[in-house]
């Protein structure tokens, strides 16, 4: 039988985890299993949930004692959608006590309904002619409020400081001023012409925004003026949201997934999703072609071993679709970047708002000194020995320090 295992962790210091543990396999699958007459149960038995396994650690003070549970459900039990598993694994329990749905094994049966992301790694680093460096990603900064002029101007500075895509602020949504489509045609004029002088590519994901109703026809009208990425909330819509437009035949560009809302979800170590899970797996099941989150060295942090379980959903074999592009972001400077490529690897995202336009030399000279990090990182370099011939890096490191 194919069947998905969820892997919870649960706090208490007096219950019987597995008494707990049945009464959610019971409960979240046939419900009152003992009150039912013997044909009923025996007709319900290919819906009942299974615990698979309970490993208990006491603890040694009042807070402290806790069980991972793994709970197996039946496939037959759902349709074949996010949203649909979530309420089947973590719906009514993950209000009821100190309960963390950390792991989540999916069945091939079920991983045969999602396509995944439509370019991934390997078709982004396409479009962009780029195979064998970290890419390089600079945010909009400081733009509402900012007219089309005005947008224009940030975009070529960031453009000419050699940065491979360009993303909209997450909080930049439709405006009188810079509307979606005149926002994407001015940008990808802009494009063009930095492409003329510097010869390179460059991605442009524009916000999706608005009611979910009406995120489709954006998308397509953003397509049709020029756009080539999209940028998008995805938590505060819901996956299925995601998988739709990354499903869509007519939605031919990548689409970058922002984490906002996640630290509602994923911090607490007695409730919520796992990291991973919420900004690895789902995220690269529901289509996501690069995923952003918090990287263990930025402004906003989280652990290191969380941050390289991301990156391995992102990027591992099993899901069966193509990979996503891990984007660690969040307080990103030129000094992190040997950082994130021992991390990561080269395939990777470096992506950074403040660390561009906060360079005291400006926006260009930011993304230079970026430039300049990863080329002394590949090379093997010491940052600061690179920085001896590289002015904008050596201004870089001495604003916000170098590697550790
Ligand atoms: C984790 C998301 C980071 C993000 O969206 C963002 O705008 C970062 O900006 P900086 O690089 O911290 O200025």
């Amino acid at each position: 039988m194919n069947r998905c295992i969820a892997t919870y962790r649960i706090y208490d210091d007096q219950v019987d985890f597995h008494k707990k543990a049945t009464s959610i396999a019971v409960g979240m699958t046939v419900g009152s299993w003992t009150e039912l007459p013997q044909t009923k149960r025996e007709s319900m038995q290919k819906h009942l949930g299974e615990v698979v396994d309970i490993q208990v650690n006491e603890g040694w003070e009042p807070g402290s004692r806790y069980a991972d549970v793994r709970i197996a459900y039946p496939d037959v039990n759902f349709s074949r959608d996010i949203p649909a598993l979530l309420v089947t694994v973590f719906g009514k329990i993950s209000m009821d006590g100190r309960i963390k749905l950390t792991d989540l094994e999916l069945s091939k049966d079920f991983l045969t309904s999602f396509p995944g992301p439509k370019f991934g790694i390997d078709g982004v680093r396409t479009l962009l002619g780029v195979h064998d460096r970290p890419l390089l990603m600079s945010i909009f900064k400081s733009v509402i409020g900012l007219n089309a002029d005005e947008l224009r101007a940030q975009f070529i500075r960031q453009a000419l400081g050699g940065v491979d895509l360009i993303k909209d602020d997450e909080i930049l949504f439709e405006n009188d001023l810079t509307p979606i489509e005149k926002r994407v045609s001015l940008c990808m004029q802009a494009a063009a012409e930095v492409e003329q002088k510097t010869g390179k590519k460059l991605l442009y994901a524009t916000n999706l925004t608005g009611r979910t109703s009406q995120l489709r026809e954006q998308a397509l009208r953003a397509i049709d003026a020029g756009a080539n990425a999209l940028l998008f909330n995805v938590l505060s819509y819901g996956y299925d949201v995601l998988q739709e437009l990354s499903s869509d035949p007519e939605i031919t560009v990548p689409i970058a997934a922002h984490p906002a809302l996640a630290g509602a979800i994923y911090p607490s170590p007695h409730y919520g999703i796992s990291a991973p899970v919420l900004l690895g797996q789902l995220m690269r099941l529901a289509g996501a072609d690069l995923v952003l989150f918090p990287s263990p060295y930025g402004s906003v942090t989280m652990p290191r071993e969380e941050n390289l379980a991301i990156r391995d959903e992102l990027h591992s074999a099993k899901l069966g679709v193509a990979r996503s592009m891990p984007v660690p972001s969040a307080g990103i400077h030129p000094g992190l970047v040997p950082r994130i490529i021992r991390d990561f690897g080269t395939d990777v995202v470096v992506n950074a708002g403040g660390g561009i336009h906060g360079h005291p030399m400006g926006t260009e000279a930011g993304g230079n000194a970026f430039v300049q990090a990863i080329e002394a990182t590949m090379k093997s370099v010491p940052l600061a020995d690179y920085a001896q011939e590289h002015e904008e890096l050596r201004t870089a490191l001495d604003t916000w320090g170098g590697e550790v």
